[in-house]
């Protein structure tokens, strides 16, 4: 697989996983998750984890890979890629699977003394990764393994990190986001 190639197909197959993060943050608000409890003297996840934020994002990336889907075949042919098809379990996956993560990362910083917004730099650039590629391959094992081959996931891993500090640094200097990461 060429290098285009491999860049195109992550960025594509990994859309309904990046979209749910920045749309939280537009949507977020309202009760937060833990319904405000602690544990060990800490929240449990905190307020910037809401199901408002959480609901929303879910379904800004499951209607994004539907809305991909219907445009696949010219964007395959614009791009001189193979198309990527989003079935039903792997949409859901991918975006409930990136909110899952966001979340998981946020009960580790709290259990780590961190609070709300404190950066924690690798965690912050790859939960969301990990979590939508492991909840997508319980929903659609065929699917994650057929499209995230070795050099499209090694792009995924590389690139990832890169678009999040990207998009998260204009997220903050649009004022969208507290925090620049
Ligand atoms: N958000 C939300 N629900 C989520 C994820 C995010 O409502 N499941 C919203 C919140 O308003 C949150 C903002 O998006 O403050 C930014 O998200 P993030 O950076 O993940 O949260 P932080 O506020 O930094 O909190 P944490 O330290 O727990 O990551
Ligand atoms: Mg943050
Ligand atoms: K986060």
């Amino acid at each position: 697989m060429d290098l285009v190639t491999a860049v195109v197909t992550a960025l594509w197959a990994m859309l309904p996983a990046y979209v749910p993060n920045n749309a939280a943050v537009l949507a977020g608000g309202g009760r937060p998750i833990d319904g405000g409890r602690t544990w060990g003297g800490r929240r449990v996840l905190g307020d910037g984890k809401t199901w408002r934020g959480t609901a929303a994002g879910t379904a800004a990336g499951v209607a994004l890979a539907f809305g991909l889907n219907a445009a696949s075949g010219p964007i395959a042919d614009l791009l001189s890629v193979p198309a990527v098809e989003f079935p039903l379990p792997a949409a859901v996956g991918l975006a409930l699977g990136a909110m899952a993560g966001d979340i998981g990362a946020s009960f580790v910083k709290r259990r780590s003394g961190r609070e709300r917004g404190a950066p924690f730099p690798g965690l912050d650039q790859l939960d969301f990764v990990v979590g939508a590629l492991g909840l997508a391959a319980v929903l659609d094992f065929e699917w994650v393994a057929a499209t995230f081959t070795p050099p499209v996931l090694a792009t995924v891993l590389i690139v990832t990190p890169l678009l999040h500090v990207v998009t998260n640094g204009i997220a903050y200097l649009v004022g969208a986001k507290d925090e620049p990461w």
